[in-house]
């Protein structure tokens, strides 16, 4: 499916707030550093059960809904957009599976997670989810358009 990718994808990718307490923000930004992507806005934020109850809309039936709702807003999150080939799809990949005990080894969540309730990251699960997501969590000039000088032959 190479014709539909875009080196100019966006994804939404969040440090949730135990990943952010346990001091994973950097591990997190390295993988997807050190695989290509290119980081085109970040933030820390506490947003609220408002802001979490919008962004997880989809949830709102399921019976871990209000649990999911109290962990997201247990702390910071680290907020951000990453630019790049397929990178919904590979920033997936990255993550691993929802549930940490099925995410390969060399996955973030295979690396540092134990508990589907616990699992570090969230991302953005479609190229229209993504483009929704970074509406909700960033204002329009948040999110840099910018050129590295690296990225014109490197990849
Ligand atoms: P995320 O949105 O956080 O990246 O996760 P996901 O797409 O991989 O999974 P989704 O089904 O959208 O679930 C969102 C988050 O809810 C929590 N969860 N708990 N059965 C449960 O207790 C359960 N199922 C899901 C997880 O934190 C999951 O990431």
């Amino acid at each position: 499916q190479t014709s539909t990718m875009s080196s100019s994808e966006q994804t939404f990718i969040a440090v949730k707030p135990d990943g952010v307490q346990r001091g994973l923000i950097g591990p997190i930004i390295s993988r997807f550093e050190t695989r290509g992507f290119k980081l085109v806005a970040i933030k820390l934020v506490t947003p609220g059960k408002e802001h979490l109850e919008k962004h997880y809309a989809d949830l709102k039936d399921k019976p871990f809904f209000a649990g999911l709702i109290s962990y997201m807003n247990n702390g910071p999150i680290c907020a951000m957009v990453w630019e790049g080939l397929d990178a919904v799809k590979t920033g997936r990949a990255i993550l691993g599976a929802t549930n940490p005990l099925a995410s390969a080894p060399g996955t973030i969540r295979g690396d540092y997670a134990l508990s589907m309730g616990r699992n570090i990251c969230h991302g953005s699960d479609s190229v229209e989810n993504a483009k929704k997501e970074i509406a909700l969590w960033f204002k329009e000039g948040e999110v840099l358009k910018w050129k590295s000088a690296m990225h014109d032959w490197t990849y």
